[in-house]
């Protein structure tokens, strides 16, 4: 009877320890203003959007209601990879409200981010849940009206290189993204058909040519650095002008102010003006900083 009394006592402890009991924030968290949620156990929801439309949207075209898991065990079926969402590919109509039930697998940290979305209705671009796991959050966001295919990763450092990356298609999307597990090709494939023997016998013969190469010898018939003028900088104020024409008349072309106030059509405006300037600053950067790297710097809080 003891026993008997034994075994029943140790199949339902062994059970206890064997369900994951998953920590479920939804309760827990605490609106800190403009979408962004968190609670004390580090859970947190930023760019939760369940009401304002997208420019372009007339409606809430879809509810959709979707729940992602992440976790190593998902990474097993994609070789080489550490860590993976169940799901590496979602589709939804324009102006879908869809919210997601994320789930954390790991006993570590995971993220469901989502970026590019327009910066004038969510901080930063993104979407974005975050939980360390094992635990269960909910966000809720609604997606814009163009067609376009929006990266879903997990920003923690190299978990995306490791495998956990997705896309998520607005309507027919605009193309695929690289490197999704099980999608698409990887940028950087490994290389097995090298055998080690051929690998030395390359790396013996590359040694031996750097050893007989010509010693390089200074000369003075190189051509000479071009030097860059304001004058043929390509951010000039008529650049800038025109972008912002430009960009006024495509919108206004393409129906951009379908839905949106005066202040969000100005806010949208201002957005696509500065993602210009900063396309055109990446151009000219590298010769500002040529030109300024050789001034000494001085640290805030010392006077000297
Ligand atoms: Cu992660």
């Amino acid at each position: 009877m003891n026993r008997a009394l034994s075994i029943v006592v140790m199949v339902l402890f062994s059970g206890a320890v064997m369900a994951i009991d998953y920590q479920d924030h939804d309760g827990m968290l605490m609106n800190h203003g403009d979408g962004h949620l968190m609670d004390m156990a580090g859970g947190m929801v930023m760019g939760q959007n369940a009401e304002v439309l997208p420019g372009g949207c007339e409606r809430i075209s879809e509810t959709k209601e979707i729940t992602v898991h992440a976790g190593h065990k998902y990474a097993e079926k994609f070789p080489g990879r550490m860590f993976a969402f169940d799901t590496q590919e979602f589709q939804f109509k324009p102006c879908t409200k869809l919210t997601v039930h994320f789930v954390n697998d790991d006993t570590i940290r995971h993220q469901w981010m989502m970026h590019g979305l327009p910066k004038y209705l969510y901080p930063k671009g993104m979407f974005h849940l975050e939980i360390s796991g094992p635990a269960k959050i909910t966000g809720t966001l609604i997606l814009p009206a163009d067609d376009k295919t929006y990266l879903v990763h997990c920003d923690i450092a190299q978990h995306m290189e490791k495998g956990m990356k997705a896309q998520l298609k607005v309507g027919k999307g605009d193309g695929d993204l690289p490197s999704i597990p099980g999608v698409t090709a990887l940028t950087n494939a490994d290389n097995y058909t090298i055998t080690l023997p051929d690998l030395l016998k390359a790396a013996e013969t590359e040694e031996i040519n750097l050893r007989n190469a010509p010693p390089v010898v200074a000369n003075s018939s190189v051509a000479p650095v071009k030097v860059v003028s304001a004058a043929d900088s390509f951010v000039s104020g008529t650049t800038v002008i025109g972008l912002a024409l430009g960009l006024i008349l495509a919108a206004f072309a393409s129906n951009k102010f379908k839905g949106m106030s005066i202040s969000e059509s100005i806010a949208y405006l201002f957005e696509q003006l500065r993602l210009g300037i900063d396309t055109l600053t990446t151009l000219v950067l590298p010769f500002i900083k040529k030109y300024f790297s050789s001034k000494s710097k001085t640290l805030p809080g010392s006077n000297s």
